[in-house]
This record gives C-alpha cells, sequence and structure tokens, in this order.
C-alpha cells in the first residue's frame, strides 16, 4: 500500500441509496448487463498519463498537483513511488486494466541506452506489482510528442534521423507491451501533422507515416504479439492539420499502408467533438468500416475549444455511442480507457477517486439504460422499416452487378418512378430516446 492514498479504502458498491461519496452507486462489476457482467463489457483501464504525470498545468498557470513522486529527487526513486502509489489506486478503483506511456513510467535519460535502462528497471518492478495485484495492461504506447526532438513530428519528421528514433522507441515499447500481457499497442500520433505547407512535402511525410505503420506491423508478427495495433485519431492539437484528424482520416491511412485487417482504432470522445463529429459518429464510422477497436472515454466541454480531457458526466453524451458498440457485440480486445483529468483545483487525493468513481457509475447508468433500449428495439425498428425497400426488388436490381446506368434509367421511365420525401422523424425518434435516460 502506498503512503499517499493510504487513507482511502478499497472501493465497492453499495448502490444509489449509499450516502458514502467514495463508493459505487451504479457499477456493480458482478452485475450483468446483455449477457456479460458490466466488468467484462467495459474492461476499465486508468490510465498514468492524466492520472499520476500530469501535475495540474495550464496554458497560463505551473503545477497545482504536489504528489510526492512530483517532488525534487532522483527520478527513477520517483519512478518508483509513483508505482506504488500507481497500483494502490488501480487496486481500490478496480478498474481491471491500466494504459501507460513508455515517459510516464519511467524518465528520460540522457541517451538512448540510458532512457532503456530506466525503463527496463520500472518495467520490471511493475511486473511484480502486475502479478500482486492481478491488474492487466490494456495498451502501451510511446510518448513521441513532447520531446523538442519530436517538434516537427516522429515518423513525419523531415529528418530520417528523428524516424529512426522514433522507431526504436516504439518497438522498446512493444517488446514491453508484449512482456507484461499488454492486449493491444496503440499509436497516437502527437505531432503526426504540419503547421504550415510553406515547409512541408505533404507526399513524403505521409508515405513516411505509411511506412512507419508497415514497420510496426511487421515487428508485431516478427515477436509474436497477438493484441491489435490501435491507431487514435486527433484533429489539430498539437499540430494545425492532423493526419490522422478523424476515424475517416485515420483509415484513409492504413487503407494506404494496406493494412485494413491490422490496424483498428482507438477513438476518443473529446477527439471526436474537436473534430466537428460527435462520439457516436465516429463509433458508428469506425463500426461501419470493421475497424472499432478501444475507447478513450471522456468529455470535452462545448465552451472551451480544446482537449479538456474531463470525466464522463452524462448519460445522454454516451448513450448512442453505447447502442452502436454493444448492439454490434461490444469490445473484444478493446476496453474503456478513463484518458481523463481531474480539473487542476482538484488537488486531494481523494479527488482522483471521485471522477472514477462518477465516471465508472455513468458508463453503468448507461449501460443498463442501453441494455433496455436494445431489448425494446425501438429504434432498430425504425431504422429497418426506414431502408426497407433496400431489401425488396428495387434495391436488390440496383446492387446486381449486371446491372448499369442504362438500365436504372430504363426502369425509371418505363416504372414512371417518382419518389415522394418522407419524414424523417428525428423529434419523434429523440423523444422516444429521452424516456430510456
Ligand atoms: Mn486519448
Amino acid at each position: 500500500m502506498s503512503e499517499y492514498f493510504k487513507d482511502i479504502n478499497h472501493i465497492k458498491f453499495e448502490g444509489p441509496e449509499s450516502e458514502n461519496p467514495l463508493s459505487f452507486k451504479f457499477y456493480n462489476e458482478d452485475q450483468v448487463v446483455l449477457g456479460k457482467t458490466m466488468k467484462e463489457h467495459f474492461r476499465f483501464a486508468t490510465c498514468y498519463w492524466h492520472t499520476f504525470t500530469w501535475p495540474g498545468l495550464d496554458p497560463f498557470g505551473g503545477p497545482t498537483l504536489e504528489r510526492p513522486w512530483m517532488q525534487v529527487g532522483d527520478p527513477l526513486k520517483m519512478a518508483e513511488i509513483k508505482l506504488d502509489a500507481a497500483f494502490d489506486f488501480f487496486n481500490k478503483i478496480k478498474t481491471p486494466f491500466f494504459c501507460f506511456h513508455d515517459r510516464d513510467i519511467a524518465p528520460e535519460g540522457n541517451t538512448y541506452k540510458e532512457t532503456k535502462k530506466n525503463l527496463d528497471h520500472i518495467v520490471e518492478l511493475m511486473e511484480k506489482k502486475m502479478e500482486e495485484t492481478k491488474m492487466k495492461l490494456l495498451w502501451g504506447t510511446a510518448n513521441a510528442f513532447s520531446h523538442k526532438r519530436y517538434m516537427s513530428g516522429a515518423s513525419t519528421n523531415p529528418d530520417p534521423e528523428v524516424f529512426a528514433f522514433v522507431a526504436t522507441q516504439v518497438k522498446n515499447c512493444m517488446d514491453i507491451t508484449k512482456r507484461l500481457g499488454g492486449e493491444n499497442y496503440v499509436l497516437w500520433g502527437g505531432r503526426e501533422g504540419y503547421e504550415t505547407i510553406l515547409n512541408t512535402n505533404m507526399k513524403l511525410e505521409m508515405d513516411n507515416l505509411s511506412r512507419f505503420l508497415e514497420l510496426v506491423v511487421d515487428y508485431k508478427h516478427k515477436i509474436g504479439f497477438k493484441g491489435l495495433i490501435l491507431l487514435e485519431p486527433k484533429p489539430h492539437e498539437p499540430t494545425k492539420h492532423q493526419y490522422d484528424f478523424d476515424a475517416a482520416s485515420c483509415l484513409a491511412l492504413i487503407r494506404k499502408a494496406g493494412l485494413e485487417k491490422e490496424v483498428k482504432l482507438n477513438i476518443e470522445v473529446n477527439h471526436a467533438t474537436l473534430s466537428g463529429h460527435n462520439f457516436e459518429h465516429e463509433i458508428a464510422y469506425a463500426i461501419a468500416n470493421n475497424a472499432l477497436g478501444s475507447i478513450d472515454i471522456n468529455r470535452g466541454d462545448t465552451m472551451l475549444g480544446w482537449d479538456t480531457d474531463q470525466f464522463p458526466n452524462n448519460p445522454a453524451d454516451l448513450i448512442l455511442a453505447f447502442y452502436h458498440i454493444f448492439s454490434n457485440g461490444g469490445l473484444k480486445n478493446g476496453g474503456f480507457n478513463f484518458d481523463a483529468k481531474i480539473r487542476r483545483q482538484s488537488i486531494d487525493p481523494e479527488d482522483l477517486f471521485y471522477a472514477h468513481i462518477g465516471a465508472m457509475d455513468v458508463c453503468a447508468k448507461t449501460l443498463i439504460a442501453t441494455e433496455k433500449l436494445i431489448n425494446e428495439g425501438i429504434l432498430s425498428k425504425h431504422i429497418d422499416e426506414r431502408y426497407s425497400n433496400w431489401y425488396k426488388d428495387l434495391g436488390n436490381f440496383i446492387h446486381d452487378k449486371s446491372t448499369n446506368l442504362e438500365k436504372i434509367s430504363q426502369l425509371v421511365v418505363e416504372n414512371k418512378i417518382n419518389p415522394k420525401p418522407k419524414s424523417g422523424q428525428q423529434e419523434l425518434l429523440e423523444n422516444i430516446l429521452n424516456k430510456y435516460l
């Protein structure tokens, strides 16, 4: 047990009537919903970066979070204290998984060799902690955006030495992820984009990104890593034009590399909203293209134009995405990772617990509503009916490969086809959805 969280006990399900703020009101890990327990459906993960590494900075202010492992001292010793606190937290909050970037868990050294030595040291301790706590790794990833060497991109950098450096970093992080039994490996581009076309060879940068994906998939097979490789869409931030803007742009990159069977997507709520879509759009788009891998669950703020990464707190923001996820069989290798951070004024150890408890409860509440929505089948009935003519004569005729534009035109003239507009009934459906919330 860590010193930092010593006053907090294991969080238990106590039901909606409980007055204990350090208990689950709706998340009951053993409760069966849609044929599986909540624990099996969500495969919740706590993230290492926001929860243990982020010091409370904003663009105008310095650190507000004075964690013991953020004090001045030997960086490796600090990483050990952080590891202790992180595993104590995982164990008490009961997310069965966690996720990390290589730089979250161990400090960067002066040389690559030194960095690797630091990482190996922490990974060895982490392996023991995982064994003790039965905690599992949902995915690992490499931080290829914080260091200044990546200011002009990682695999899309104009300098091939940076490409080689990030390739080495990712190779090492894939090795670690495999060693720790990680279930997936995530590539978040970070700075895979550009600021101005004035100094950018876009074709070469995109070719290099494609080459990078190829190398990563090739290495995955070489080491026998069984998990999925996931690409995480994010628009803007940090670069003005990101090549991995949204699910559609990521799929274009994946298809360019011919890797649609190998690389899937890690969809994040706040990245979806920043791209001008909503969460359900990105989820439905990924599902329609057989590309949904995993989820970073959080929320943005409609009044702030940046990635605020707040914890989810409203079932209405989640239910349509959940409806699509769970009516399509749910996540398999993936999980719900809390890529979310507390506000910088939430400086107490308890605040980290309140944030995760609230988010897990909101997800549980939404899942229960989603079960009803799926089982009562009202939405699916409306959609089936709206598209039903596609499964009849004309729809079959259009899809028949021997049909061509001439034959279609002929049919329209001969049968005097004259389509009549039909209501989309959006307001009716919004009212129906409201009943479940
Ligand atoms: Mn994310």
